[in-house]
């Protein structure tokens, strides 16, 4: 037991594990939530068609093997639904709701350097503190919709994919224009399309997608897997993004391969599905010779399932494959078939402006009775610096960030004492199965914060050296690969304004080994106090 205390702002995967441990360490613990419940992304990301591109059987907790046993997914890959049904069920079964104040926006936070602790703002009116300060705020939670000209004017019904109605949307019958294809318009875009009356896409970058061959699992499979999860979930961790050791994986050089050996591999990746495309050979995210052989392969696929060739050729990505997040779909080239769906090329004519009925593009007026912003997040930063932390001195976190985050590790950044981010920038986070990654740090700063206790330490900060080593090794590490060639929302590309910084730190097994060296030499880089 300690005198200790710490607030966890967000109920999503990595905040229900923080609280759980932190409870059990015996720390004072306060969770906030902007939600009315639990669940994160989960909880907001509702539209038609969510679910995730991590397969189920790995997509869970894994510190218990009680929970892993009992817990039984439906799917390969899960929907949204069944996700949110998980994230209650551990809320209930480690009594973890009565921790958690709910539509408890964090509006401020502040770092008393006297009292050495963090003075929080919860709704704008109401205060709370603690010696710890844990952001598990999630890592595409800021809903980004662009500052449309006339946005407000709009007079029909507007959704964002990561805000959905919690009652669903109804789209029988009605006028809908959807603005984005990344994985959120991706998912959505086909079921919408088979709701409304007449649905228009509007696209600024074709994105590459592969069938995600979602299927029920199948028994034999999931106890085979329950059977040997231990060594399941160790195999998986020791590769790169966390997921996918079972993957059919190959490890020479498309460009070795000749055009039919390459063809017969592709294909049989196309047939695997989801992210196990982008290993058919080792060098797709290395080279950009073997990279545009996979794009190509994925291009003449569009080619042939989309019947009208100008349609096939809008929908032709001309980037890089697997630069932005590679998209699992089902059903989404074939979507374009339909007659009630029109296509919108926006890149050279972007969207002018929205107006009463609709919007206007290329000097074109379209008329809706919905519109719906598939347009994505203010990833890894967004949350985070819309609650306005201060560390010592006053030192806002968005002027420290201005040019980009800087942490050490993705946990700390210096200036803020006893601020802890999970999954933060500079971690694996969203290149890695968040979840195994949520876990990692969540026992990372138990054990950090067991530690301090056991030493006598009120504070931790991290150091300037460390954390500017830190930042240039999450740079270099992303520049051995062909991530920084496209815009991505890894590079916040996205918003505009954002500095163009590649945030996550690639490859989970590596990171772990550089934390486990750090708290080996006595948590080098971190000073205390
Ligand atoms: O967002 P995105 P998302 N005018 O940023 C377009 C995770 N996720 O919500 O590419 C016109 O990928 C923008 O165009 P462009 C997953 O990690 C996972 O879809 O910037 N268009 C783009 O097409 C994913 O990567 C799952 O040119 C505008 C789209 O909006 C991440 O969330 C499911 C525009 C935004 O795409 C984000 O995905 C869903 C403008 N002004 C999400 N501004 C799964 O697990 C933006 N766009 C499967």
């Amino acid at each position: 037991m300690t005198n200790k205390s710490a607030i966890v702002v967000g109920a999503g995967f990595g905040g229900l594990y923080m609280l759980h441990l932190l409870r059990a360490n015996g720390y004072h613990v306060q969770g906030f939530e902007r939600g009315d419940d639990v669940g994160g992304t989960w909880y907001w990301n509702r539209y038609p068609g969510c679910r995730c591109d991590v397969e189920s059987m790995e997509y869970s907790y894994q510190f218990a093997d009680d929970l892993q046993q009992q817990w039984d997914w439906s799917e390969r890959y899960s929907a949204q639904p069944e996700i949110l049904r998980y994230a209650n069920h551990v809320a209930d079964r480690y009594e973890l709701r009565g921790l958690i104040r709910f539509e408890a926006t964090v509006t401020a936070a502040t770092y008393d350097a006297q009292r050495k602790r963090w003075d929080v703002e919860i709704n704008g009116d109401d205060t709370a503190c603690a010696d710890y300060l844990i952001m598990a705020t999630g890592c595409l939670s800021a809903a980004n919709i662009p500052d449309f000209l006339g946005l407000a004017d709009f007079q029909g019904n507007t959704y964002h994919t990561g805000q959905w109605p919690k009652d669903g949307v109804d789209f029988t019958g009605r006028r809908v224009g959807i603005i984005g294809t990344g994985s959120s318009g991706i998912q959505s875009i086909p079921l919408i399309a088979e709701q409304a009356e007449h649905l228009t896409v509007f696209q600024r970058t074709p994105n590459y997608s592969v069938p995600a061959q979602n299927k029920p699992l199948e028994t034999a499979f999931v106890e085979d897997v329950k059977a040997n999860y231990d060594d399941f979930r160790a195999r998986n961790k020791a590769i790169p993004p966390a997921f996918g050791a079972d993957f059919p994986r190959h490890f020479d050089s498309a460009l070795d391969a000749t055009p039919e050996e390459r063809e017969a591999r592709f294909e049989e990746h196309w047939r695997y599905g989801g992210f196990a495309f982008l290993a058919a050979f080792a060098d797709i995210g290395l080279n950009m010779d073997a990279n545009w052989h996979a794009a190509e392969f994925v291009r003449n696929k569009i080619r042939a399932i989309v019947k009208d060739s100008n349609r096939a050729e809008l929908l032709c990505p001309d980037t890089v494959i697997g630069c932005k997040r590679l998209c699992a779909d089902t059903g989404y080239f074939e979507t374009y078939n339909r007659d009630n769906v029109s296509l919108v090329d926006v890149s050279t004519n972007p969207i002018e402006k929205i107006t009463t009925q609709g919007l206007v593009t290329g000097g074109v007026s379209f008329e809706f009775d919905d519109i719906v912003f598939a347009t994505g997040f203010d990833a890894m930063t967004g949350a985070l610096l819309r609650a306005n932390i201060r560390g010592t001195s006053g030192v806002e976190l968005k002027d420290k960030w201005r040019e980009g985050p800087r942490t050490y590790m993705g946990l700390m950044t210096e200036g803020f004492p006893n601020l802890f981010t999970i999954t933060g920038p500079g971690s694996p986070s969203v290149l890695a199965n968040m979840i195994t990654g949520v876990e990692h740090h969540a026992e990372y700063i138990i054990d950090l914060l067991n530690w301090m206790q056991a030493a006598g330490h009120e504070t931790v900060e991290a150091e300037r050296d460390a954390e500017d080593e830190w930042v240039e090794l999450v740079n270099l590490r992303s520049q051995a690969t062909l991530f920084p060639r496209c815009n991505s929302w890894y590079l916040g590309a996205n918003v505009p304004g954002k500095p163009r910084v590649f945030m996550p730190f690639l490859g989970f097994p590596d990171y772990c080994a550089k934390l486990d060296g750090i708290r080996d030499a006595g948590y080098a880089g971190l000073s205390f106090a």
